[in-house]
């Protein structure tokens, strides 16, 4: 009896677990659909990327003799509820839909109302893609007080055997990140990163993308992504030959104009299937093993993958929906409209919030330490902000993009992710970067008419959040650092942030 399989937008791997039951007579589905390319206003980017992407996997899988049924953006599919109902209807002998879990809660949950609906069976497999089960982060997480990373991944670590000696991690340290927060010195040279000119396909939905989502954030003519499993893994390798020695230390590193410095820019391939998670690992410790990265670099980049990134995956699958309504410190002040167009004297958040605009991707530490610590430091919307880092990372999927803002990034979870707020002063950001030599503002005042922002605004996060922050005791330090300034200092720094807070949209 024929099978419908329905492969979602970030599903395109070949051994995805509902490919995998592939039989002779059954239907592949994909389709470009309305609801998912606006359930928020997605950059321009990250829909070419899916739907480019989809489009070159179907391809591929029409070329090893699968039946595809490919519903285009033109064919004005409502949802993928209507995409199924249809290929149903025309083909009736299809008696049973099967899909890989989704990776976001909004569509599970719809899922689950389908067979009802269609009056067939559904059957949703495991993603198997992911390391960790969604039952064994469960079992892990059962009964203990906290969540904290560090103790997941090191049984992730044993699980895997990767980087580990016996039953000891490699060199005696779980963790080398101590090793990897160097800002860059001047004169350090950046590779260039990968561009991929776009083929006829990427041409398409780029013409298409410019047209139908014309008011959405980006440019279509930018676009320089790779749209296939081979492109990706190509991107990937080089890399590991060529980034991958000097990631480890400069990763919380930042400088003006360059977006990319050591980073893989590969996230986006792997939430969307393109990467495998467990043959990445492999080929950056099989590097580690053969002596061309050190230790610091693989692990680090390890941690992200099999620690970090699992991890937020299991929390969100553990927390939601609930999760999501979660707003501990009560912000609600409204996103100012330089995030969407990155105009502000703010050196720093021009820069990160221009690399967003024009790559849909800036990296881990502008997206915690310059946009995500100045929405804490402002109070803004939890909603609003995390709306919009849904929207415009070309690798945002609410599973990863919602524990990493909320939690990590605004601290809405009242410390589920972290085990302190990620607040910083200017201080911070004149450590990691040369952004504060090139800024109207002055990184060392704090009050005065050119006084960096993010610091009237650090101390009045702490100040106006004392009942809920004051006894953690990772804050203790920064607490007795504010009772130690004057009365008249502490009102100046009051009076300070409450008319930046006035005047955001000026900034
Ligand atoms: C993000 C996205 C976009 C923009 N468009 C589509 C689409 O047209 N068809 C599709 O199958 N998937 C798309 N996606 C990805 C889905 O939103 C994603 O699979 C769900 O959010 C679950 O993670
Ligand atoms: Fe950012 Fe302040 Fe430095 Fe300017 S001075 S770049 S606003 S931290």
């Amino acid at each position: 009896m024929a099978k419908l399989i329905l492969i979602l937008g970030d599903q395109l791997s070949p051994a995805l677990a509902s490919l995998r039951q592939w039989q002779a007579g059954d239907l592949v589905l994909l389709a470009e659909v309305q609801a998912e390319a606006s359930y928020v206003g997605h950059h321009k980017h990250k829909i070419i990327l899916i739907f480019s992407a989809m489009r070159h996997f179907a391809q591929n899988l029409r070329s090893q003799g699968v039946p595809v049924q490919y519903l285009d953006y033109q064919q004005k599919m409502a949802s993928l509820f209507e995409a199924v109902a249809l290929t149903l209807q025309q083909q009736p002998e299809l008696h049973e839909v099967v899909l890989t879990q989704p990776g976001e809660y909004r569509l599970s949950a719809e899922i689950a109302g389908w067979s009802e609906r269609l009056q067939k069976k559904v059957t949703v497999l495991e993603d198997d893609r992911f390391i960790a089960s969604t039952a064994m982060f469960q079992s892990w997480a059962k009964g203990r007080s906290q969540y904290r990373m560090e103790y997941f991944y090191r049984e992730m670590r044993r699980y895997t055997g990767l980087l580990m000696q016996g039953h000891e991690p490699v060199g005696g340290k779980w963790n080398y990140d101590a090793d990897n927060r160097k800002a860059c010195p001047p004169d350090l040279v950046f590779p260039e990163p990968n561009a991929i000119t776009p083929d006829t396909i990427t041409s398409e939905v780029m013409a298409l993308v410019e047209t139908q989502f014309a008011s959405n954030i980006g440019h279509a003519a930018d676009f320089k992504l790779a749209v296939t499993g081979r492109e990706a893994r190509a991107v990937f390798l080089d890399f590991v030959e060529r980034q991958l020695p000097l990631f480890g230390q400069y990763q919380d590193a930042m400088v003006l104009d360059q977006p990319f410095l050591f980073h893989s820019i590969c996230s986006m391939y792997l939430n969307i299937g393109l990467l495998d998670a467990r043959w990445m690992c492999q080929k950056v410790a099989a590097a580690y093993q053969e002596g061309k990265v050190p230790l610091n670099a693989a692990e680090g980049f390890i941690r992200q993958i099999i620690g970090w990134r699992e991890y937020v995956r299991g929390l969100y699958w553990l927390l939601m929906p609930e999760y999501k309504e979660r707003n501990q410190l009560a912000a609600n002040r409204p996103l100012p409209s330089f995030y969407w167009h990155g105009n502000t004297r703010m050196r720093c958040m021009q820069q990160a919030i221009g690399h967003t605009i024009r790559h849909a991707y800036s990296h881990h530490i502008h997206r915690l330490m310059i946009t995500g610590n100045f929405a804490l430091l402002a109070g803004l919307s939890v909603r609003q902000v995390t709306d919009w880092y849904l929207a415009v990372y070309a690798d945002a999927f609410e599973w990863v993009e919602l524990p990493n803002t909320l939690g990590m990034a605004l601290f809405a979870d009242g410390g589920v992710l972290a085990s302190k707020p990620y607040a910083a002063s200017g201080n911070y950001i004149q450590r990691m970067s040369n952004y504060c030599q090139h800024c109207h503002y002055q990184v060392k005042t704090v009050t005065g008419e050119r006084a960096c922002p993010f610091n009237a605004l650090y101390w009045d996060f702490l100040d106006r959040n004392q009942p809920q922050l004051s006894t953690n005791a990772r804050l203790q330090l920064a607490y007795q650092q504010w009772r130690r300034k004057t009365e008249p200092e502490q009102q100046a720094i009051r009076a300070k942030a409450a008319d930046l807070l006035i005047h955001l949209e000026q900034l």
